[in-house]
């Protein structure tokens, strides 16, 4: 898999692939990630990427041409599966949705800065709006990040054991079960005697109960029949 970033602050996308499972999926080379200063592609005086609203209002723009020049570019280059476009308005980002776009070859992301961006960088280019959720961030580079991560993270070979994408949290629509390591008593609180018996069907079980549990009592929601 590949993943272009086009951003306006390319250092914000710095850290979260320089540790961890991200670092080492790019040095396995399970996915490459590029970063594009949104900045390199204007010919304008001072880098300028964005300009006063048409009709007037508080909060700049990101212009089409400097947008349309990056991702023309790249497409020349290669196809791409998705022009992903993160913004507060977008569709919800959910662990179906990165289920799906984890089976994708070549992904671009833009991140959305300032207002927005004119209109007609949607309707020419963007197939996908993405939210990370109902509130308002200061751009979209830290919801790339957080995409790239629940993506990457479930391409076959990222995680060093190969199930344990498969029994996260939203998976089956359930919360996880509670989880413990050592010591078995910790200021007088003890690990569940079912986890220690050695009988995995019974503690198979037990994780099911719980997990329901948990999720009828933190997120009915997630029980609801769609
Ligand atoms: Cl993708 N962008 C911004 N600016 N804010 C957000 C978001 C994205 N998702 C949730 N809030």
């Amino acid at each position: 898999m590949r993943i272009d970033i086009i951003t306006v602050v390319p250092d914000l996308l710095k850290s979260p692939f320089e540790a961890s499972i991200l670092k080492r999926s790019i040095e396995k080379k399970l996915v490459e990630i590029h970063i594009h200063n949104l900045r390199d592609y204007t010919t304008l005086s001072y880098k300028q990427i964005d300009d006063y609203q048409y009709g007037g209002g508080a909060g700049m723009v990101m212009m089409v041409e400097p947008i349309d020049k990056c991702i023309s570019k790249l497409k020349g280059e290669r196809d791409y599966d998705e022009v992903i476009y993160l913004t507060p308005d977008g569709e919800v980002l959910n662990q179906a949705m990165a289920n799906t776009l984890s089976l994708k070859g070549n992904l671009i992301m833009l991140c959305g800065h300032y207002k927005g961006v004119d209109q007609r960088v949607r309707e020419l280019f963007i197939t996908r709006e993405i939210s990370i959720g109902d509130y308002v961030l200061s751009g979209g580079e830290l919801a790339a990040a957080v995409l790239c991560d629940s993506i990457i993270r479930l391409i076959p070979g990222v995680l060093g054991n190969e199930t344990s994408a498969l029994t996260d949290a939203f998976q089956d629509d359930l919360l996880s079960p509670p989880i413990y390591t050592r010591p078995s008593t910790y200021k007088g609180l003890e690990v569940p005697k079912i986890l220690l018996s050695g009988h995995q069907r019974k503690v198979d079980e037990w994780r099911d109960e719980k997990a329901l549990e948990r999720t009828k009592e933190l997120r009915p929601d997630l029980l609801k029949e769609d």
